[in-house]
């Protein structure tokens, strides 16, 4: 429909003018317009976000616009949380999963997602926010019996993290009873085979399939 498509654009470039209280606004549109909340972050806000990392990337766009763009995002996907959440309409508890971006890492917006689809889909989640150390990670999924540890990074002076958690739950004998699944930007299949991962993803619906299919829930 040309009125959604004009909305995306819209949301889209709330987010690279870094106009939270608009992109607040069209994700409210969104809702009345019974709009899937997955659509509207990928077909809509994402799009923004994608952009302006492209220009951040080129030396187009500088460290205040990523900020703000961040904000924007951050503030659209709160808004449309209770809407994902509607989504999964969870019945059972599929079992307990650690999440976390992973240490000297500060990027959060893909976890949050992945979390809130892992929690509307009835998996008890753990977040443990961003800049977390190997240490807190397999403390609190030894604490709460962790059946599956998900872990984000979105640069690839993190990513390098991830494996640091799977060779130390490997060395204390934790694996393969708790799974792991690593997602983020940089992430491939062959990053994930590399490092022993059991699976990754990219984006929030394929980490809730993952997360099924690797605790047999499917
Ligand atoms: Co940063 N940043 N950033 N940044 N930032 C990137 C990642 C970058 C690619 C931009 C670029 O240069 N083109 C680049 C990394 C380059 C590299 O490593 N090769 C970069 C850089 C360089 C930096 C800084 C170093 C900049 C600086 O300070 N000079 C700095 C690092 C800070 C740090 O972490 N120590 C930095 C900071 C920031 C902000 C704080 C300003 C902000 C984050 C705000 C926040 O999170 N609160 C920010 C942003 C917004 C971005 C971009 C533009 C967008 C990231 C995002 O939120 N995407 C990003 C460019 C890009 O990725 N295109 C960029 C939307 C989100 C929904 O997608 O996070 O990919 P994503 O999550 C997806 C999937 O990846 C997947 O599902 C999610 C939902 O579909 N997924 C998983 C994610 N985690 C998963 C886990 C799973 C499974 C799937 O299982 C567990």
């Amino acid at each position: 429909m040309a009125e959604t498509e004009e909305l995306y654009k819209q949301m889209a470039q709330s987010i690279i003018d870094g106009e939270a209280e608009q992109a607040v606004a069209l994700a409210q549109k969104s809702i009345e317009l019974q709009i899937n909340p997955l659509d509207t972050i990928t077909k809509g806000f994402v799009t923004g976000v994608s952009y302006i990392g492209e220009q951040f990337g080129k030396g187009e766009a500088f460290l205040p616009e990523l900020v703000m763009a961040g904000e924007a995002m951050k503030a659209a996907i709160a808004t449309l949380e209770p809407e994902l959440i509607k989504l999964g309409q969870a019945r059972e508890v599929l079992g307990r999963v650690v999440l976390a971006t992973v240490e000297g890492d500060i990027h959060e917006i893909g976890k949050t997602l992945v979390g809130t689809m892992l929690s509307a889909s009835g998996f008890e989640v753990y977040d443990l926010g961003v800049d977390a150390s190997a240490e807190k990670i397999i403390g609190k999924a030894i604490e709460v019996n962790a059946d599956l540890i998900g872990m984000s990074a979105l640069l690839t002076t993190t990513m390098v993290r991830q494996r640091e958690v799977i060779e130390e739950l490997d060395k204390e004998g934790l694996r393969p009873r708790i799974k792991v699944i690593v997602g983020g930007a940089p992430i491939t299949k062959d990053w994930a085979e590399k490092i022993k991962a059991d699976g990754t993803s990219e984006d929030a619906v394929g980490a809730v399939k993952l997360a099924k299919q690797l605790l047999g829930k499917e």
